[in-house]
């Protein structure tokens, strides 16, 4: 077990499209477990390999109380929710939904990102075998985030060109001045 680095905006990395994982080995299980103990060190509900620096498809997601959709007489899972996926797809999408999200990618920030609010996603699990399911609700929203990660993509960059700009401007201006402080 080792805690990974989390990589930071504006750090060019984590604009790289991740390459697809070809075999699920031991060492991709030990990156997962990493990654798992990172994602629960920064307090975060997700964690994808691009944010600690590895090029590889693979998210990790704990989010509490998640539902697998938004059926009215569903009841919301109790307990930890772990999940790891290896080469995640969204296979299909329905509605949309906006929720204030933020990225430990991006410390200190948060911002309304408009994202499908049903998702079914095709996957690998971390014996290599394929899994299928949906999610509503802030499972849906946590893994389009995550797997958005793995194509190089940011919260800021779903936003309209004037947000973008706006939080952008304010995140340079915290990066200053956390700069002049040192
Ligand atoms: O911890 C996280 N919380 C969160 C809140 C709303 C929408 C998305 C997220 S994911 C984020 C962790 C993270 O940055 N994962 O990439
Ligand atoms: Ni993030």
């Amino acid at each position: 077990m080792a805690l990974l680095t989390i990589i930071k905006y504006p750090d060019p990395f984590l604009k790289t499209k991740t390459a697809l994982v070809k075999n699920v080995d031991d060492s991709i299980r030990e990156l997962i477990s990493d990654m798992v103990e990172t994602m629960y060190y920064a307090k975060g509900i997700g964690l994808a390999a691009t944010q600690v620096g590895v090029d590889k498809r693979i998210v990790v997601l704990d989010v509490p109380n998640r539902r697998t959709d938004d059926e009215e007489d569903e009841k919301p899972v109790k307990g930890k929710n772990l999940i790891a996926l290896i080469n995640p797809e969204i296979i299909e999408a329905e509605g949309t939904t906006v929720y204030e999200e933020g990225c430990l990618s991006i410390p200190g920030f948060t911002a309304d990102v408009e994202r499908a609010a049903k998702v079914r996603i095709k996957a690998l699990n971390r014996n290599g075998e394929p899994i299928s399911f949906e999610a509503g609700g802030l499972f849906a929203i946590a893994l389009q985030h995550e797997i958005d990660h793995l194509d190089g993509i940011l919260f800021i960059d779903r936003l309209s060109r004037l947000k973008r700009e706006m939080i952008k401007r304010k995140i340079k201006k915290a990066l200053e001045s956390e700069e002049r402080a040192l």
